[in-house]
């Protein structure tokens, strides 16, 4: 009698394993705080090639970690690293469960570890793997926070003396309780600073009063030889943002950030229409499917999804491609949340990206840098990528196991009425 080979088990498809595979011996999750959290996945191959990703969902940082541990880890055991493209497949489609910030970063932690591999088995820094060089330097801007508008100002003033050719500007602003932004370092604006979420407090009028005139007093002080920009942190409504975009208009921002949520992707349109303020935004997307009518429409100038938050490099690439369609550039999300490995790998990313606006870039503190050893560097304005084959990031593990997980959540912002407004 003649078998169906197709409808015995034994025929089950499953990715075979071809001549010259290396095959993934182990997978674990390093969790360590040294200043902050930091979750990074270590992928080890047979060959002794390892490679890293950060996996880094700020103030959810165990949720990631238990998603990797449950049901990402174990399905990685046996497969071959090469196969960037099939695990993608396999732990986005195969989950049935698509999308959402806890699965895109496990996702990306596998897939930035693995460019890290494969760069690695290759000899070479992951830009060239990617494509080569499309740049000398990636173009970053840094955060310049005050308690009110003159020490903003001074502060872009530290900034524009380190080197810094782009300058986020946030202030304080009289009569609000922390406002988005106003660190309380000098150098590392850490908004995860309570066990339980910190309450602020956000009054629109008082913001739009103030915000234009911080950035008069910005151009009056600085003139317009240096790139600024500001982030709404999603405190607007459609037409306040239209409002406000066109206030700062003479005042020639680089962008204005996330100026309302954007789950409705039609509300940038209202924005458009009233502003020729530059406009930003993506840094809490996951996909390519947050993106699509924005970039399809034109509604922004710039796409902040990140190599940790929205599925790593494979996915990235996908963003970027469609953005570049429509002369929308990137400009990654860099706070000090993502971590060194993170960084790293967007650099090699900024480097080839045919359509790269600018890199966001927050300091980490000393100890972070210690624990994450990283062949990137910063002069005049710009990073640069070194030559190391991967991404050039490893993690100290011994050194990372001096810092244990601190649980720290961002914080939340009320109305002056006590109703729930977005942070
Ligand atoms: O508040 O990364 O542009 N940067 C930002 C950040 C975010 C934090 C949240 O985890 O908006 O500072
Ligand atoms: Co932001």
């Amino acid at each position: 009698m003649q078998t169906n080979d197709l409808l015995s088990p034994s025929a089950a498809p499953t990715a075979s394993v071809h001549r010259g595979a290396v095959i993934i011996r182990s997978a674990r999750v390093i969790v360590t705080c040294p200043g902050r959290n930091f979750v990074t996945l270590k992928i080890e191959t047979d060959q002794g090639v390892y490679g890293i990703g950060d996996a880094t969902l700020n103030g959810r940082e165990k949720s990631v970690v238990a998603y990797l541990e449950e049901h990402v880890i174990p399905t990685l055991i046996g497969k071959d690293a090469q196969r960037i493209e099939d695990i993608w497949q396999y732990l986005y489609r195969g989950a049935y469960w698509r999308r959402g910030p806890v699965t895109m970063t496990a996702i990306a932690a596998v897939d930035t570890a693995l460019w890290d591999i494969k760069a690695k088995l290759a000899g070479m820094p992951l830009y060239q793997l990617l494509g080569g060089r499309s740049r000398d330097g990636v173009l970053v801007y840094g955060h310049a926070n005050g308690l009110d508008i003159e020490h903003t100002v001074d502060e872009v003033g530290r900034y524009k003396e380190m080197g810094y050719r782009a300058i986020r500007a946030q202030s304080g602003i009289p009569g609000v309780k922390g406002a988005y932004g106003v660190g309380r370092g000098d150098m590392y604006y850490e908004p995860a600073d309570g066990t339980l979420p910190t309450e602020t407090l956000w009054n629109t009028t008082a913001y739009l009063s103030y915000a234009p005139k911080l950035f008069e007093k910005l151009r009056d002080t600085h003139g317009f030889g240096i790139e600024l920009l500001h982030d709404v942190h999603h405190r607007l409504t459609p037409i306040e943002a239209g409002r406000l975009g066109k206030d700062l208009e003479p005042y020639r921002l680089f962008w204005m950030e996330d100026s309302t949520p954007a789950e409705n992707q039609e509300a940038f349109r209202l924005i458009r229409q009233h502003t020729t303020t530059p406009l930003a935004v993506g840094e809490i997307f996951n996909t390519i499917w947050d993106c699509k009518d924005l970039i399809q429409n034109q509604l922004i100038d710039y796409i902040r999804t990140t190599v940790v938050h929205a599925g790593g490099i494979t996915h990235l690439r996908r963003i970027a491609d469609l953005a570049s369609m429509y002369q929308v550039r990137t400009g990654s999300h860099g706070a000090t949340d993502l971590s060194p490995v993170c960084m790293g790998a967007a650099l090699h990313f900024d480097t080839w990206v045919p359509n790269f606006g600018i890199q966001e870039y927050m300091r980490h503190t000393p100890e972070t840098d210690e624990v994450f050893l990283h062949d990137y560097s910063f002069k005049d304005g710009y990073l640069h990528v070194g030559d190391t084959p991967g991404h050039g990031v490893d993690i100290d593990e011994a050194l990372a196991a001096k810092y244990p997980y601190e649980p720290k959540q961002l914080p939340i912002a009320r109305l002056q009425d006590g109703s729930m407004w977005n942070w």
